[in-house]
């Protein structure tokens, strides 16, 4: 299989996709530090990943990846679903954002939530598919644990024993997250279609 060329300008999404491709024996290439990052002008995670992909494969010749992920709350509506990353603002820290969050959720005593990551693979010559990974759980009180990213220390998942993401190891969240699963899931589609993406 030809390597993937990863769309994500993101350090931690980086390291999260390679870790789990090169577990699925996928070769990746990081972004070249030249290419402009597109702006996710979608109202979907869908749309927003098939944006990104697209780009870099007609940029780079490359076969492109790139994941969107959003977190739904469910007694927010949904929120931030889609805009995640600007929650408090076009620039927004993680800090800042998952304030907001907590802010928000402070009267609320359903806590469900889940994270949704949709990836979108392109190859140069216009091939497209698109897989999705679900991780369920709620939003805690208040941040805890010092790893991953953004809403990691205030989303406990199903079946953590009550831990963050942020109070898992990176293999530990690599094996249960909604990217790691997405990825599961596009590395079993590939399997099944060999000759796709060659
Ligand atoms: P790229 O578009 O460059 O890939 P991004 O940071 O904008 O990077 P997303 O749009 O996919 O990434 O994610 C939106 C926000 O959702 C992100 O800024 C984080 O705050 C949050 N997020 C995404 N994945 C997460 C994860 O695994 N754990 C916790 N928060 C996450």
């Amino acid at each position: 299989m030809r390597p993937f060329v990863l769309a994500t300008a993101n350090p931690h999404k980086t390291e999260e996709m390679a870790a789990v491709l090169s577990a699925l024996g996928i070769d990746v290439i990081a972004r070249p530090a030249h290419v402009d990052e597109v702006d996710e002008t979608e109202n979907t995670l869908e749309g927003n990943a098939l944006l990104k992909a697209r780009a870099l494969a007609t940029v780079t010749r490359h076969v492109a990846v790139a994941d969107d992920t959003g977190l739904f709350v469910d007694a927010l509506g949904g929120r931030p679903g889609v805009f995640s990353a600007r929650y408090a603002g076009e620039s927004a820290t993680y800090a800042q954002n998952v304030d907001r969050l907590l802010a928000e959720m402070a009267t609320h005593q359903d806590r469900r939530a889940h994270f949704r990551t949709v990836i979108a693979l392109v190859s140069p010559e216009g091939d497209e598919l698109v897989v999705e990974g679900v991780l369920y759980g709620e939003i805690t009180r208040e941040p805890r644990g010092a790893n991953g990213f953004g809403y990691d220390p205030v989303f406990a998942p199903d079946d953590a024993s009550g831990r963050t993401l942020a109070e898992l190891s990176a293999s530990e969240k690599n094996d249960l997250s909604h990217r790691a699963r997405a990825l599961r899931t596009l590395a079993e589609t590939l399997a099944e279609e060999p000759r796709r993406f060659q």
